[in-house]
């Protein structure tokens, strides 16, 4: 078993989940009858289901159980990427019940748009938030200071990330003004043509990059849309997997990344890119899909069958919560109409 904790160190395990995760499991009478709880950490979440990262090389799918959903008070309550939880296998297979959500070493989360108190999370257990914004006529200080917010009590660290450099005359300048109005904030002007230039190498020696990527650390980039995270992120997986935006003159507060994922990069560490956020302002009619919606999403995990088109399916925890009045008739509505709107052909880009 020591060997398996050793394991789970790279993917950010440390004695602060092992401590929680030893009180927690040191109660459950289960164990004899249901098996083992195990840990594992959240990478991502689909519709009706996490996927749970539980070695470097092996991913379950995994539900949450009716008794942990019915214990939850709040959307804080439920695991977000970046968790760590116990789960149960099921004999042989690649899926899972979850059952617990361990204790958080840090949050980042913001008040849900046009809500007073529900909060959307964004990212658990990091260490590093990495603010990324472009040095071209997008950027704006008032802007950065709203994100820097976002990490303030977050129990992570915040740093700057001021991409495509390549762009401006004087970057510098840039950084000067930043550091001048975030006093300790790091600040870094960085562009993918320069960072693929010292390729493979982020020798922390070269690059004061490689801290935020090293093995079992966890970090994530956030900043509006446009701003370069899945190309800064593509860079640290050594791949393309993630979609990255085409430029065009309307390209401009487009989400191409729709869902955050937790991923290892080929520096050891593991990074999270998340779709661009817009002003909290603004949130209603562009936010994407998954940021404002995401209180329906987890509702949805709890529908007894995953392909549920809550119509008038049995066991439907959306029927059930419009029923008891959890959710109001009005967000459903507008959640129908933005996934409508989203999934229409015109949206798509050319390719
Ligand atoms: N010139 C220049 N362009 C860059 C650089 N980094 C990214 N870009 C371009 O910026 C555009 C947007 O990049 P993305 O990585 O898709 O932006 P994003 O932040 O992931 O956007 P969302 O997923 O919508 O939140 C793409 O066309 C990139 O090629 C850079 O360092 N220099
Ligand atoms: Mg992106
Ligand atoms: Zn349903």
């Amino acid at each position: 078993l020591n060997d398996h904790y050793r394991l789970l160190a790279s993917l950010g395990w440390n004695d602060l989940f092992q401590s929680s995760f030893t009180e927690i499991t040191s109660d459950d009478l289960d164990s004899q009858n249901s098996g083992t709880l195990l840990p594992g950490r959240v990478i991502g979440q689909g519709k009706g289901h996490y996927h749970l990262q539980i070695a470097p090389q092996e991913i379950l799918e995994a539900a949450i159980t009716t008794k942990f959903h019915d214990a939850v008070s709040d959307s804080t309550g439920f695991p977000t990427v970046g968790d760590w939880v116990t789960f149960r296998r099921g004999n042989g297979t690649r899926q899972a019940t979850i059952h617990h959500l361990l204790k958080r070493q840090s949050l980042i989360q913001r008040r849900r748009a046009g809500t007073q108190q529900d909060m959307q999370l964004i990212a658990a257990n990091v260490d590093f938030m990495l603010i990324v914004t472009s040095l071209n006529k997008d950027f704006d200080l008032q802007r950065l200071e709203r994100y820097v917010a976002l990490g303030t009590d977050s129990g992570s660290t915040v740093a700057v990330l001021l991409s495509k450099a390549d762009l401006c005359s004087d970057p510098g300048e840039y950084i000067e003004k930043v550091e001048a109005k975030f006093k300790g904030l790091e600040v870094f002007a960085i562009s993918i043509g320069e960072l693929q230039s010292m390729n493979p190498s982020i020798d922390p020696t070269i690059n004061p990059l490689a801290k935020f990527f090293a093995p079992g650390k966890t970090a994530v980039l956030v900043g509006s849309s446009g701003a370069g995270k899945s190309t800064l992120t593509n860079f640290l997986l050594g791949s393309d997997s993630q979609k990255t935006q085409t430029l065009g003159a309307d390209s401009r507060g487009r989400h191409t990344t729709t869902a955050r994922h937790l991923r290892f990069t080929r520096f050891g560490g593991l990074v999270i890119d998340t779709p661009g956020m817009q002003e909290v302002s603004a949130v209603d009619q562009q936010d994407d899909l998954e940021t404002t919606f995401s209180d329906i999403e987890e509702s949805m995990l709890r529908c007894k069958f995953t392909n549920c088109q809550h119509k008038s399916e049995p066991g439907c925890a959306i029927l059930d919560s419009l029923k008891t009045g959890k959710l109001s008739p009005t967000h459903w509505e507008n959640y129908l109409a933005a996934k409508a709107k989203a999934s229409r052909p015109h949206k798509k880009r050319p390719r």
